[in-house]
């Protein structure tokens, strides 16, 4: 990757540290508001959940390709896939998990929910966590279906994660719970004594409400450490990434260097001006859908931001900070020049339709 861009990410983690001070108080009042829907195997943490778990707050940074090649190609693919890490499950399965997943889409749940998490059965080098022989398995449910069982598969030693998609013939079932109160999260203890190194943990949730089943791939190193990707082949003079660098805003505008300057007989900017906003639907799906505001500042520089977008029930925000239907500024993007723009990201629930954003400036 270019080293410009790292460059450049470092002067606007010193821009954003100065800016800090007065856009905190928004900030600390919280980041994305937790997941209200459904649920995941969190640890150890499914392919998108483990996604969305190291990169969720720092999407846009393309240091990932190089540190997380595989979660890279899910967010090129689809990234609703990891912001909706809780919502792959299919319906009237009638029991037959076999034959509703087809081999090689075990991870996607037979490329359920349109497609949206296909990305999740590419092969290739996914981060493994590392687990003992014995552990804990722990199922988040933020709606608390309860559960009829989990089903807990293993790879077998012969299959290679990282050439080959999962299909049936590569598992072994290694435990069967009973039911669970619609009290998340389930635990439940996984003996995986006889396996070794990187594995598939697949795991089958049936929720307790509907018939409604979750299909969920956790890569795992049995008896080891993490598997990070590209272990000892990144490049040791690449300076780390730090998760809490501002991502790289691929809107800002460049620089251009024949702007005409300022004329002093300009009329003075008009302060107060604040900002306006617009929210566009980027993307949706059955109860739910992805939006990006976009934020410009008026006549005046500000110096943070609050959009409340009427009508909207926020699941999770990025690029911002969401309490109820409004999204404040995040740390890093709070201000703006005159004219100048920032935008924010959500996931939804339910229906987008007649959604308005109202601005208001700091
Ligand atoms: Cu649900």
């Amino acid at each position: 990757m270019s080293h410009t861009t790292r460059r450049r990410r470092a002067a606007m983690a010193a821009a954003a540290t100065l800016v800090a001070p007065l856009a905190l108080a928004v900030a600390v009042t919280g980041t994305a508001t937790s997941a209200a829907a459904h649920g995941s195997v969190t640890d150890p943490p499914t392919r998108n959940y483990g996604c969305w778990e190291r990169w969720g707050d720092d999407f846009q940074n393309p240091g990932m390709a190089d540190l997380d090649p595989q979660c890279w190609q899910a967010w090129q693919a689809e990234p609703a896939a990891m912001w909706n890490w809780n919502g792959l499950y299919r319906e009237q399965v009638y029991g037959d998990h076999q034959g509703a997943l087809p081999d090689g889409q075990l991870c996607s749940g037979g490329q359920a929910e349109g497609g949206r998490y296909d990305a999740l059965d590419d092969p290739g080098e996914w981060y493994a966590t590392g687990v003992d022989h014995q552990f804990e398995l722990t199922l988040t449910d933020g709606a608390n279906h309860g559960a009829d069982y989990l089903l807990i598969y293993v790879s077998k030693p012969d299959f290679d994660p990282t050439t080959e998609a999962l299909g049936w013939d590569d598992l072994d079932l290694v435990k069967e719970t009973g039911s669970y109160p619609t009290q998340s999260p389930y635990v439940t203890d996984v003996d995986l004594t006889g396996y070794e190194g990187r594995a598939v943990l697949f795991t089958i949730w049936k929720a307790s409400h509907a018939d409604q089943n979750y299909y969920l791939c956790s890569d795992i190193n049995i008896g080891g450490p993490d598997l990070v990707p590209g272990d000892g082949e990144v490049d040791p003079t690449d300076p780390p990434v730090d998760p809490t660098d501002p991502p790289v805003d691929p809107t800002d505008p460049p620089v251009d260097p024949t702007d005409p300057p300022v004329d002093p007989t300009d009329p003075p900017v008009e302060p107060g001006e604040g900002c306006s906003a617009e929210v566009t639907v980027v993307g949706s799906w059955s109860g739910g859908y992805q939006a990006t505001v976009t934020v410009t500042a008026g006549a005046a520089a500000i110096s943070g931001w609050q959009v409340d977008v009427a009508g909207a029930s926020i699941v999770q925000a990025w690029g911002g900070s969401a309490s109820g239907t409004t999204i404040a500024n995040a740390a890093w993007n709070g201000s703006l020049a005159a004219g100048g723009t920032a935008t924010a990201g959500f996931i939804g629930s339910g229906d987008p339709s007649g959604l308005t954003a109202d601005c208001t400036g700091v």
